[in-house]
């Protein structure tokens, strides 16, 4: 419209122009996790049928307080697989991808975990296969799920190291196949990141089509206990919750918590978050708001090369 071109001052167009670049620089750099699970479901529909899960009805997409965040969930389920979901959240200045597979609890298979936060200039990363039960004690949970896969670890392992200290507690739900990491965003490390999730996400999907079901009744009252406690300390004290409750107010977030993110949490057992860690305990009975007892710890990786557990 060359009327309107003219009539506007040079200062003016060169802002406009300025601007229009500048968010569509951001739009070919910035990366989109929604690409990431539609990935994950087509490598799934290959080799199991999914069925939508209750959640897809009530859980779709959500709006943030800004008008502007776009909250997308997606829930599936399968004969073994309890609960497939994902959410991916994006607005101008960041994205975040939070997708994870919990089986029934007949099944041991671990928990897929990947859980990426991207903003202007950083990227926190976990991707992982929690660990249904503790590897400290049940060696042969190690032996029976991560030791002949330790090899997508190494792949991964100069591209994405390390990711510094953290929260002392989270070292307990990760497996020696974690990746825990930040870097900064660039075309190579979100294509990297983008292989990572599929491999680890084709590993345990290959563990959730061989793995038996369990006629043990007291194996299976096991497996839930622990799928509970796990979606109870995540459901009390995951790193996502402030900002996703600064995204959609309190009382959304804690729904989405409570009921999308770690369903199960109020269905699979009655314990409490105080029963299963009572550290956190106050004097008066509460939960201790804090997020961590023990504080930020491992600066290095605690597992060597063969993923025996080093400290
Ligand atoms: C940061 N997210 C983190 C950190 C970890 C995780 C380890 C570093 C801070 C810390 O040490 O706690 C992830 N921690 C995990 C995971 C488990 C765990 C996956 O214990 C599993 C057992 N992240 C999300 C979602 C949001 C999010 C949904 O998954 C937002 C809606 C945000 N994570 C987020 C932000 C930070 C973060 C903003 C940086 C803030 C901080 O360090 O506290």
């Amino acid at each position: 419209n060359p009327p309107v071109l003219i009539s506007a001052s040079p200062k003016k167009i060169n802002f406009t122009l300025r601007r229009r670049s500048k968010s569509l620089l951001f739009r070919v750099s910035a990366v989109s996790y929604k690409e990431f699970a539609e990935s994950a479901l087509e490598e799934t529909r290959k080799r199991i049928v999914l069925e939508p899960s209750h959640l897809q009805e009530k859980y779709s997409s959500m709006t943030g307080l800004d008008g502007k965040t776009e909250l997308r969930m997606l829930a599936f389920k399968s004969s073994k697989i309890r609960l497939l979901r994902s959410m991916a959240i994006e607005n101008e200045t960041m994205q975040v991808f939070d997708f994870a597979g919990f089986m029934e609890p007949e099944y041991d298979t671990p928990i897929f975990c990947a859980n990426f936060f991207t903003s202007a200039n950083v990227n926190i990363v976990v991707l992982d296969l929690n660990p249904l039960h503790q590897l400290t004690d049940q060696t042969d949970y190690q032996e029976k799920y991560y030791n002949k896969i330790m090899s997508i670890y190494h792949k991964y392992a100069e591209t994405f190291p390390w990711g510094g200290k953290l929260t002392g507690e989270s070292i307990k739900f990760f497996s020696p196949l974690v990746m825990w990491t930040r870097f900064s965003s660039s075309q190579e490390k979100h294509k990297a990141l983008f292989s990572a999730f599929l491999e680890y996400y084709q590993a345990w999907l290959e563990m959730t089509i061989q793995v038996r079901e369990e006629m043990e009744p007291s194996q299976v009252r096991a497996n839930c206990e622990a799928q509970h406690k796990y979606l109870t300390w995540r459901a009390q004290k995951d790193p996502g919750h402030g900002l996703l409750k600064r995204l959609v107010g309190e009382e959304k977030a804690m729904e989405l918590l409570r009921d999308f993110l770690f369903n199960g949490v109020d269905e699979l057992g009655t314990k409490t978050f105080i029963d299963y860690f009572p550290e956190y305990q106050t004097e008066d009975g509460t939960v201790n708001d804090k997020r961590s007892i023990i504080g930020k710890s491992y600066e290095t990786r605690p597992w060597d090369l063969t993923g025996q557990f080093i400290g």
